[in-house]
């Protein structure tokens, strides 16, 4: 007999399953087949406490699904593209695919170690030139199809990482990574046209309702900001030199035109200075110097004082002919809408603000009953009956909305339209470590696309240390061997685009791949994709609800679109995990309260600490590692394992019943499991396990012995449901049991529903010793439960009469007793 040595079962279990692979698919569609997939880990140094929560999560979902009899997908691969790799080589003097493959070598043992259940034959990493080829030759299909353009535009450039920006990564006006202050600055930019997949991507999250966190949804939807309104043309007056033209502006309350005081262009727009006459031109130059030291946080914050310049010019107003004074302004933003408003201070609170701050009319065109926002300085947007707005005047506000639109549309000066928050995504980047964009630029031919037989475009390997610095153009630019070409087209010198992609497009399909992460005649093998997509569960952290959702849901729109795909959407379940705090906080290198995987692994096992994360609190809660205690999670371990080694010790002889109320335990055990794993309640099964534990221990105890055919039955089931989340001790338990194969192709365990209701007996409810009720109760009921169900009984409320009570005798389960006052 032996002690429960986490250590020797872990040595002894990793070398059995490394030596023998079970976590490949049989894919021969024998049976039903399921994807989980875990976001992939980028490899930025080992794993940590934050991997190692999220991927016990995962790892519960597959090892379930797999018990229950499905051909399970489980891969594991390596978003390897990102600068993280390229700031470590310029400081070592080395390329950065060494840091890189490093890491994942280290990252990898410790997935091994942590007993992930893997499909380690289908490992991939982005930066290999097997998978960007074929990252290239999707953006060469998008390219074809419209949908990968470039065009010059302001940027959000980071000074010090002299990079693009992305406007996510810009946190209150620095950047994300270094803190720097950004700035903008114009560039010939690479682009995907998401917008125009805005709609569909609004639409198909019907199919993900109740199926993803709501609150993910929300971020997605808020993202894409769909606003119904109009495009309303004004024609601009002629000034001086400068002729009549016409601007139009995007309003989501077209019936509100009659309160139109001012009309209002973005500051920092092309616009503005086209439009500014001679004589107000400087202090519109003063006044953009000033906003482009602003984030869009701060222009659109409502706190701030409003401030503008007047632009000389008059807009007239479609509907009734005013003339409206142009302003330029930083509440108003040059990339939404149209860049340019019409003003309606009475019922829009910003523009309220400014009409106050220069002395503009203010004139209410909805009686709501409210206050006079002139007077109270408070815009007011409820419901009411159109005033001062000619033909309008009378309407409710639902019913002046369309009868707007509809006169717009007859005089031509404008239509219905829906606009969408979300912009086109920016791809390029000027760093070195990501996909080099697939096109050569020739002075005859301009954007010729690398030819598919000609992909990869691969990364140069000169390149090293300071030529990878960031220099505000492409490090690639820098190889010359690398970068002149001759034209594909024409023959002739040209050079290849410098740009890298952002590396969320590798990561925008790389499920895709792991379908056939082998396959070389395309990004993936038409047939398999479609016999395991979509993911029937992803697993990730909330920190990717927006960007990386929204881009994968994207590409696979465009690749359904291309007939490359069945399925319109990735990923049919999420699961957003928690964080791993300690003391409440983020574990970060400043506060010092970074807890270390390896040493908590080292300390309390694999097993206790997989426990732990999942025990903790429910999947999607945070784990404060200060609160809980991997060391108690030991303790079960243990008492778990020697189940099995008492058993082995005191096999007994197999006779058809064993004590009833365990078996009853075993079974409600088996049964609320299943239906707490398909709510993902995964704590509560550990919390049941812990009971079957104890139930099993007291009737060994209580002198049956091990032998007990019932202990062996409940020995066996937490075995295999402890294996969903410690598979080492697991896998030990199970072959102390003599099982030969291993738990993980155990079958789950069925349960007998006779075996689920619970022994009742008969209780005898008596008023002053006289039989008044019987009860049917639990044979386990306590004297407070049968105390509370004797006084509830209709028949004592009866006789009682309103009496107080004086006693009750209450002896479980059998009989109770009240005396009346
Ligand atoms: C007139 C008006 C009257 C408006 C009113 C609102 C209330 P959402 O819902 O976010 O789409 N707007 C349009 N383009 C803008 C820009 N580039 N920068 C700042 N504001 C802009 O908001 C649409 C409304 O925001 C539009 O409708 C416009 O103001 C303003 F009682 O037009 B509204
Ligand atoms: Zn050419």
């Amino acid at each position: 007999e032996r002690g429960y040595d986490f250590a020797a079962i872990e040595a002894a279990w990793a070398k059995a399953w490394d030596e023998n692979p079970q976590f490949i698919p049989v894919d021969d569609g024998s049976r039903e087949r399921r994807y989980v997939l875990d976001m992939f880990p980028y490899p930025s140094g080992d794993l940590h406490m934050g991997h190692a929560e999220a991927f016990a999560m995962g790892d519960v979902v597959s090892r379930y699904w797999r018990l229950q009899g499905y051909d399970v997908m489980h891969p594991i691969g390596w978003d390897s593209f990102g600068l993280p790799a390229e700031n470590a080589a310029i400081k070592r003097n080395a390329h950065p695919s060494e840091w890189t493959y490093t890491n994942i070598d280290t990252q990898a043992a410790s997935f091994k170690r942590y007993a992930i259940s893997a499909d380690w034959s289908r490992r991939l990493h982005t930066s290999d030139p097997e998978y960007y080829r074929w990252t290239q030759w999707l953006f060469k299909r998008f390219y074809e199809k419209g949908l990968a353009y470039r065009k010059d535009s302001p940027v959000n450039w980071c000074p010090k990482d002299q990079t693009v920006l992305a406007n996510e990564q810009v946190v209150n006006g620095a950047c994300e990574r270094c803190g720097t202050p950004v700035t903008k600055k114009s560039l010939n930019q690479w682009y995907f046209k998401i917008t125009e997949y805005a709609q569909r991507l609004l639409d198909d999250m019907d199919q993900l309702e109740g199926h993803w966190p709501e609150r993910v949804l929300a971020m997605q939807r808020n993202w894409i900001g769909r606003s119904e309104g109009a495009h309303v043309r004004f024609v601009i007056e002629a000034a001086g030199e400068q002729s009549e033209r016409e601007t139009t502006v995007f309003t989501t309350r077209p019936d509100t035109l009659y309160g139109a005081t001012f009309f209002v262009v973005a500051a920092d727009s092309d616009l503005a200075v086209e439009l500014v006459t001679p004589e107000h031109a400087e202090a519109l130059d003063a006044y953009r110097e000033q906003v482009k030291a602003l984030s869009e946080i701060e222009r659109q914050s409502t706190e701030r004082p409003k401030t503008g310049v007047f632009t000389g010019r008059y807009a007239i107003n479609p509907l009734n002919g005013e003339k409206l004074p142009v302003w330029a302004a930083d509440y108003v933003l040059a990339d939404y809408g149209t860049g340019a408003i019409m003003a309606v201070p009475a019922h829009d609170q910003r523009d309220l603000d400014f009409a106050r701050a220069f002395g503009i009319p203010v004139r209410a065109v909805l009686e709501t009953g409210e206050e006079n926002p002139a007077e109270s300085g408070v815009a007011t947007s409820g419901e009411g009956t159109l005033i001062n707005s000619g033909e309008l005047n009378g309407l409710s506000k639902a019913e002046a909305l369309p009868a707007a639109i509809a006169i717009l549309e007859r005089q031509g000066t404008g239509e219905g339209f829906v606009n969408f928050r979300l912009r086109d995504w920016l791809l390029s980047r000027q760093r070195f470590w990501g996909t080099p964009i697939p096109i050569i630029h020739c002075e005859s031919c301009g954007e010729v696309p690398v030819p598919d037989e000609d992909l990869p475009v691969r990364l140069p390997d000169d390149l090293r240390g300071e030529d990878l610095a960031p220099k505000g153009t492409s490090p690639l630019a820098a190889a010359e061997a690398w970068v002149n070409v001759s034209c594909p087209n024409c023959g002739g010198a040209a050079k290849r685009d410098t740009d890298t992609m952002d590396t969320f497009v590798d990561s925008s399909w790389y499920f895709l791949r792991f379908t056939s992460p082998d396959y070389t005649e395309g990004p993936f093998d038409p047939e398999a994709v479609n016999t395991w997509m979509p993911v029937g569960q992803y697993v990730g952290g909330v920190e990717h609800a927006i960007l990386h959702l929204l881009y994968a849901r994207f590409f696979t729109k465009v690749i359904h679109d291309l007939g490359m795909l069945d399925a319109t959407e990735p990923f049919t379940a999420l699961l957003n995990q928690g964080q791993v705090l300690n003391g409440g906080k983020a574990m970060s290198k400043s506060l010092g309260n970074g807890v270390d995987l390896g040493e908590q692994l080292d300390k309390f096992g694999v097993d206790a600490v997989r426990l732990t994360m999942i025990f903790a609190s429910p999947p999607e809660d945070d784990v404060d590692w200060a609160d809980v205690s991997p060391g108690g999670s030991a303790k079960f371990l243990a008492r778990a394992w020697r189940l099995a080694q008492d058993v082995a010790s005191e096999p007994g002889t197999p006779v058809a019943s064993g004590d009833k109320a365990l078996r009853s335990v075993t079974h409600r055990t088996i049964a609320d499991a299943e239906e707490l794993l398909a709510a993902n309640k995964f704590n509560v099964v550990v919390a049941r396990l812990m009971e079957l534990v104890n139930a099993t221990r007291k009737t060994i105890d209580s002198g049956a012995g091990a032998a007990d055919p019932a202990v062996r039955e409940a020995a066996e089931t937490v075995a295999v449901i402890l294996s969903l989340f410690a598979p080492y001790t697991s896998e030990d338990m199970w072959h102390l049991l003599g099982r030969e194969t291993f738990v993980a192709n155990a079958a789950w365990p069925s349960f007998d529903p006779a075996l689920l209701v619970q022994d009742t007996v008969t209780a005898v409810v008596q008023v002053q010793g006289k039989v008044r009720d019987r009860l049917e109760v639990p044979a386990d009921v306590t004297e407070d439960a049968l105390r509370e169900l004797a006084l509830a009984s209709e028949n004592v409320q009866r006789i009682l009469d309103g009496r107080g009570i004086r006693t009750v005798i209450v002896r479980a389960p059998k009989l109770v007793n009240i005396v009346p006052a």
